[in-house]
This record gives structure tokens, sequence and C-alpha cells, in this order.
């Protein structure tokens, strides 16, 4: 099994990374764990968990060393990842926080927080409220401290899958500076930088058989334990404040503009992952390889991809959007990741938007595999037994409204529960009237 090939240390923590959950451990731990055995410096990371403090408590006793494990068909491939060198936690280690940030070292702050971790209400504003319980303000701090001591800016980084990420970051802290430390706004808006970034590698959550199973493997018991798949992408902007590893010798593409390896992410990559989550578990599907391997979702995922998203792309020079689709098929069907589709179900209000909508409204043609997808969301909806989500309750109490175009109102009209960036026209409707028909009452699938 190899093991991190650098002075652990002897090494500063250059990163502050919000949300040290298993996809950040899969994906900008391993690339800081490349760069410095390929021989950077000074690029470990100091983790901080929001919410609990269960990735502490794994990680804490391992001195931040953990397992990653890449998984393809028969194979699995283990190493331990040296990059971390502490989990902090946000309701007990605010100062530590604030002083890492604040370190001379620290050159970025990045995030896995997920969608709803942004706290952006309805319109993209900053629903300031949700903010001060979040990464905000420990941030805001930390930048306060750097610039009273006359320290050079910061990069803050977003991983997470939203168009337009790092702009999306900056209007919103610019949002929580504006309402809280407006004394930062000049130094915030000259010496940081947000670069975009579309990150992509599938990350499905630790079972306990996944433990058992490593444990039986390696003869150690690894509580922080991360699976994943062998592949891995990461397209940042070249937008950095200061200092960064350098990560494109690691397979990092550093570029110019992310959007269009952003489109085709979210739309096809995520926007078929959602179909198929949806759709598979409403044909009573557990996992997406069972799901993509039903020839009907797989037919749907494939119009979804080629006949729906992709014409919404502007390519970038050699992008090439049929092998993208072939290779996302090929992603999908390896039975070896046992992805579940209840874990890419959750949270749909956050996730439909940029998956969905931004297609089916940059299509001027019709896009029946989309509506399918809506149709199996709102059948999801009000079976109710995977709900998961931050606006559970407004999507529940439209779920009770009597007929299906009711609630197709509710939920996508112009003041919808998720409206606004695109409504259904006449016949979308009855094309999902049409599809949720073939679903069957909540609770049976038929
Ligand atoms: C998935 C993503 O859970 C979900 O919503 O669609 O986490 C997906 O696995 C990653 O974006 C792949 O890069």
């Amino acid at each position: 099994m190899a093991c991190p090939a650098f002075d652990r240390g002897g090494q500063q923590v250059g990163i502050v990374h919000f949300g040290l959950g298993a996809f950040a451990r899969a994906h900008l731990a391993a690339c800081c764990d490349d760069a410095m055995a390929a021989g950077e410096r000074d690029w470990m990371i100091c983790g901080v968990s929001l919410r609990s403090d269960n990735v502490a408590r794994q990680m804490g006793p391992q001195d931040g060393l953990y397992t990653l494990s890449e998984r393809s068909g028969q194979e699995v491939r283990t190493r331990v990842i040296g990059s971390v060198r502490e989990v902090l936690v946000a309701g007990r280690d605010a100062q530590a926080i604030a002083a890492r940030i604040a370190s001379p070292a620290c050159h970025i702050v990045s995030f896995t927080v997920t969608e709803k971790g942004y706290c952006r209400a309805a319109d993209v504003a900053l629903d300031l409220e949700a903010a001060r319980a979040s990464f905000y303000p420990l941030l805001a701090t930390g930048m306060k401290l750097r610039m009273e001591a006359g320290l050079p800016g910061l990069t803050l980084l977003s991983c997470d899958n939203l168009p337009a990420n790092g702009a999306v970051l900056r209007y919103l802290m610019t949002q929580y500076l504006t309402a809280q430390a407006p004394e930062l706004l000049g130094w915030f808006a000259a010496e940081c930088s947000c670069p975009n970034a579309m990150v992509d590698r599938i990350v499905p959550a630790t079972r306990d058989a996944d433990l058992a199973g490593l444990e039986r493997r390696i003869g150690l018991r690894d509580e922080a334990a991360v699976f994943t798949e062998s592949f891995s992408q990461w397209v940042v902007e070249d937008a950095f404040a200061g200092p960064r590893p350098r990560w494109e010798d690691c397979g990092v593409q550093i570029v110019a503009d992310v959007a269009p390896f952003e489109a085709a992410k979210l739309r096809m990559l995520n926007g078929a992952h959602s179909l198929l989550a949806y759709a598979g578990l409403a044909a009573g599907h557990e996992f997406v390889h069972q799901a993509v391997a039903d020839p009907a979702l797989r037919a749907l995922v494939q119009r979804l991809m080629l006949d729906e998203a992709a014409p919404t792309i502007a390519v970038a020079p050699a992008q090439d959007l049929a092998a993208y689709a072939r290779r996302l098929l090929q992603r999908f069907s390896d039975p070896a990741l046992n992805h579940r589709l209840a874990q890419i179900a959750m949270d749909g209000s956050q996730k439909i938007p940029q998956r969905w909508m931004e297609t089916l409204r940059e299509n001027s043609q019709p896009c029946p595999a989309i509506l399918t997808g809506i149709a199996a969301w709102l059948w999801h909806i009000s079976d109710g037994r995977w709900l998961d989500d931050p606006l559970a309750d407004r999507l529940r109490d439209a779920a009770v409204e009597a007929d299906l175009r009711s609630r197709i109102g509710a939920i996508f009209g112009p003041d919808g529960i998720i409206g606004g960036s695109w409504s259904p026209s006449a016949q979308d409707i009855v094309t999902i009237e049409q599809a949720h028909a073939h679903m069957g009452t909540a609770g049976e699938v038929r």
C-alpha cells in the first residue's frame, strides 16, 4: 500500500478547507498529497467541519491519515493520504480556525459545503440568517486578522457543483461583508480572488461493509476511509490571488475559462445522475449501476445527455461531448462503486435548477427525458420515503395539492418553490403528466 511520499511534519498548512467530507478527501486532499509527493512544499490542509465533529473524531486519533481506495471492476488500489494536518470544528474551534486563515502560510481557503452550504435564498441573494451559522463569519474573522496584519489576500476556491461557483461565492461573500463587516469590502475586492472550478469524482457514501472489507484486506481499522472510482477531473480557472500547488503536474487542468467544462459536467453527468436517481427509485432500483442497466432508463439518460443537454453547451476546442457521454455511461455502469440512488436524490431543490432547468431554458426543442425526470421527482416528493431536502416541508405541502398540474405550478411556476429560471409550457405539462401516470401512486411502484 502506497504511503505519503513526503515529510509530513516538515510542511506548513497552506489550505483551510471547509467541509472535509468524503468528496474532498477523495479529490482536493489527494491532489495536495500528489503535489507534495512531487516536491511541492507547505500544502497541508486544515479541515473545518461546520455541522458535526464526526470527521474530527474519525481523523484526530489517526493523526489526519486515512486511506483512499479506488475501485474499478474487480480491482482496488488503496493508498494512504497524508495531506490533512488537522480537522477543526466550527462550533468549538472558532479562534483556531480564524488563526489558521490568518497565518502567513495560508494562501487558499477551499470549500465543499454542498449546494445548500452557500446559504442562497431562492433568488441567489444571501440568506443572511443561515449565513451567520455557516462558514461566512469564520472566514470574515480570519480575513480581518489578515488585513490588520498587512498580509496578502486569499484565493477562495469553491469545489461544489454550482455554475460559476467562484463568481457565486464572490457575490455572496460580498453580500455577507456588506451586512456584517463593511470595513473588509475594499480589501476583499482588491486582494482576494474566487476562481471558478469544475470538480468531478464519484464518491459513494462509505458503508460499514466497506470499512470491514478494508480491515480484512489491510489489517487496519480506518474510520475515515474513502472509496471512489479511478476517474478524477478538476478544471480550475487560472485566477489565483497568490501561490498555489503545481496541481497541473498531477493532472489538474488550469484553464482560462471553466464554463464549457462545467456546463457539460452539470448538465450531462449530474443531470443524468438525478434522472437515474428519481426515475430509478420510482422503478424499484437501489444503485446507479442497476438503474443504468435498465434499458428504458439507459435510453432516457442517453437522450438527456446527447439530444437535450449537449446542444446547449458551447464546447471548448477538443471537448468531445459524444465521447464524454460514452465515458459517463461506462462510469455509471461499474457495479464496484455501489453508488446509492438515494444519495444522489437528496437536496433535489438545490440541484435541479443547474442540472435540468438550464438545459430546459436553453433548448428550444422539447426535452422529454428531463420532463420524465421532473415527473419522477414529483413522484419522489409525494412518495416521501427518501425525501431529504432543505425545502422538504414546502415541497411536501405542495405535494398535497389535489392534481398534478397544481403541484407543478406550486413548484415550477414563476413564483414557485424553485421556479423562476424555467417554467413549463402547456405541452411540457402534458408530457410530465403522461410520464407521471406510468409511475404508479405513491409507494406502489408499478
Ligand atoms: C451526484 C454527485 O450526489 C450527487 O448529486 O450527482 O455527487 C456526483 O457524484 C459528483 O458530482 C461526480 O463528480
